[in-house]
C-alpha cells in the first residue's frame, strides 16, 4: 500500500484571500492542549459524510487550502474509488489500492457494487492505513478523510463501521455531515436529511458537526431557525403543504411530530454553514471542530477506555475459566494429587494409577460399572470374592492337617517352607 509523499493544495483556489480573512483562533493549531492522557499531540480526525453532490469532496480541498494557507497541512484520506477528479492529492488514496471497475468486471457488479466491494477490500488492509496515519500523527494536527458519494455504502456497510471504529479508537475524531443547503430548503426534504443525520449520529456515536455547505448560494439561517424553533418549521410546513396541494394532510403532521422527536438530536449537535467554494465559513467550522474534539475527550473516549477495560476483563475471565477447565481436564487441579490423585479403584491398593488417563469420567467411583448393569457385575464379583475366601480356607486347613501328622521330609533338598509349600499342596497329603 503506497503512502503519497505529502499532500499539496494543487488546485490554488480564488477564495483563499476570504478564508484566510477569517483567521481567528481557529487558526492557532487546534491540537495545542490536543492530546491523550499521556499528553502526547494527536491529530483530530474530521470524517466528511454526506449525500452524493453535498460537497465533500469540495470542501476537502477548501479545508486543505486553508490548513496550507496556515502552515498546518493535514493529512488526507480518499476512500471513495470512484471519484474521477479530486481536486487535491490524498496521502492515502484507496484508489492507488483498488481499482474499483476492475471489481465491477471480476465479480460481475454494479456500480454500487462495485464501490462497496472495493471498500471491503480496502478495510481488509486499514490496519496497515491506520499504520501511516499513527506515524503521522505527531506531525499533523488534522487528519481529513473524504468518503464515497453513495452515503449507505459508507454508513450502512460492516466496512464503513469497521474505518470508522478503527479510527476512533485510536485518535479523537469527528464526523462532519455535509448538507446541500439549496436542496435542503423545503421543509420536507430538511427532515429527510435531519433524520439520515440522526440514524448516522446514534450508529457511530461519535461528536457530530452538521455543516451546511453551499451557502454562498443559499445561507443556512432558515435551517438553524427551523432546529431552534419548532413553531417555525412547522409554519415553514404548513406553507409549502398549502403550496402544493391546498391542504395539510398526515405527513404533515407525521413531520411536524418528527420535528418534536429531533429536538433532543438537535440538542446534541453543532451546525455551521460554509461554502467550499468560497471558504466561508471556516473560522466557525474549525471552532465546531475544536468543540468536538473535546466532546471526544470527555465523553467518546472514556466510554471507549470503559468497553476496553470491560473486554480487557472479559478476556482475563475467560483465559482464567479455560486454564481452570485445562487443570480439572489434566487432573491437576487444586485438591488434585497429580498423577493417580484422586482416582481411586474400587478396593484397589494405595494410590492406584488411574489406568484410563485423564478423564473426569475415570474418576467416578463406578467407572468400571456399566450404568445398566450394576447388580450383575456387583455378583459377579462377590462370586470371585466367595472364591477366594474358600480357596484360603482350604489352604489354612491343608495347613493345620500337614503341622499334625507329617514329619517334614526332605524333598529334593527343598524345604517345606518353599513356595509351593505354603499352601499345602508341594507335597502329598496325610492318607
Ligand atoms: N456553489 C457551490 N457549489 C459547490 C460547493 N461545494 C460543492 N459545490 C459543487 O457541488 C458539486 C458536487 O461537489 P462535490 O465536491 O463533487 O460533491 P461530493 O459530495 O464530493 O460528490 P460525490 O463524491 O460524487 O458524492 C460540484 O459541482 C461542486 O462544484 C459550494 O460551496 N458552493
Ligand atoms: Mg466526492
Amino acid at each position: 500500500m503506497a503512502e503519497a509523499s505529502s499532500a499539496s493544495s494543487p488546485t490554488a483556489d480564488k477564495a483563499t484571500a476570504s478564508a484566510a480573512a477569517e483567521a481567528g483562533p481557529s487558526t492557532t493549531p487546534v491540537t495545542q492542549d490536543a492530546g491523550s492522557a499521556e499528553g502526547k499531540k494527536q491529530p483530530v480526525v474530521v470524517i466528511c459524510i454526506g449525500m452524493a453532490g453535498s460537497g465533500k469532496t469540495t470542501l476537502m480541498q477548501r479545508l486543505n487550502s486553508h490548513l496550507h494557507s496556515k502552515n498546518t497541512p493535514p493529512y488526507i484520506l480518499n476512500l471513495d474509488p470512484a471519484v474521477s477528479h479530486m481536486p487535491y492529492s490524498a496521502n492515502i488514496d484507496i484508489r492507488d489500492t483498488v481499482d474499483y471497475k476492475e471489481v465491477m468486471k471480476q465479480y460481475n457488479l454494479g456500480p454500487n457494487g462495485g464501490i462497496l466491494t472495493a471498500l471491503n477490500l480496502f478495510t481488509t488492509k486499514f490496519d496497515q492505513v491506520l499504520g501511516y496515519v499513527e506515524k503521522r500523527a505527531e506531525d499533523v494536527d488534522y487528519v481529513l478523510v473524504d468518503t464515497p458519494g453513495q452515503i449507505e455504502i459508507f454508513t450502512w456497510s460492516a466496512s464503513g463501521s469497521i474505518i470508522t471504529d478503527a479510527i476512533a479508537s485510536s485518535l479523537p475524531t469527528v464526523v462532519a455531515y455535509i448538507v446541500d443547503t439549496p436542496r435542503t430548503t423545503a421543509p420536507a426534504t430538511f427532515m429527510s436529511n435531519m433524520l439520515y443525520a440522526c440514524s448516522i449520529l446514534y450508529k457511530t456515536r461519535l461528536p457530530f458537526i452538521i455543516v451546511f455547505n453551499k451557502t454562498d448560494v443559499q445561507p443556512h439561517d432558515f435551517a438553524l431557525e427551523w432546529m431552534q424553533d419548532f413553531e417555525a418549521y412547522q409554519a415553514a410546513l404548513n406553507d409549502s403543504a398549502r403550496n402544493e396541494s391546498g391542504e395539510s394532510g398526515y405527513m404533515n403532521s407525521l413531520m411536524g411530530s418528527m420535528c418534536l422527536v429531533l429536538e433532543e438530536f438537535y440538542n446534541n449537535l453543532r451546525a455551521v454553514g460554509v461554502s467550499a467554494m468560497t471558504g466561508e465559513g471556516m473560522r466557525a467550522f474549525f471552532d465546531a471542530v475544536e468543540e468536538a474534539r473535546r466532546e471526544y475527550e470527555t465523553d467518546y473516549r472514556p466510554e471507549l477506555d470503559r468497553l476496553a477495560a470491560e473486554k480487557a476483563a472479559q478476556t482475563e475471565a475467560d483465559k482464567k475459566a479455560q486454564l481452570e477447565r485445562l487443570m480439572r481436564d489434566m487432573n491437576m487441579s487444586e485438591g488434585g494429587s497429580g498423577a493417580g490423585g484422586p482416582s481411586r479403584r474400587r478396593g484397589g491398593g494405595a494410590g492406584g494409577d488411574n489406568p484410563f488417563g485423564p478423564h473426569p469420567r475415570n474418576e467416578r467411583e463406578d467407572r468400571y460399572l456399566d450404568d445398566e448393569g450394576d447388580d450383575e457385575i456387583d455378583e459377579e464379583e462377590q462370586d470371585a470374592i466367595r472364591r477366594q475366601q474358600e480357596e484360603e480356607e482350604e489352604a489354612a486347613g491343608a495347613e493345620e492337617l500337614g503341622r499334625l501328622d507329617v514329619e517334614e521330609p526332605e524333598i529334593g533338598g527343598m524345604p517345606r517352607s518353599g513356595p509351593q509349600g505354603e499352601r499345602g499342596q508341594a507335597w502329598p497329603r496325610p492318607m
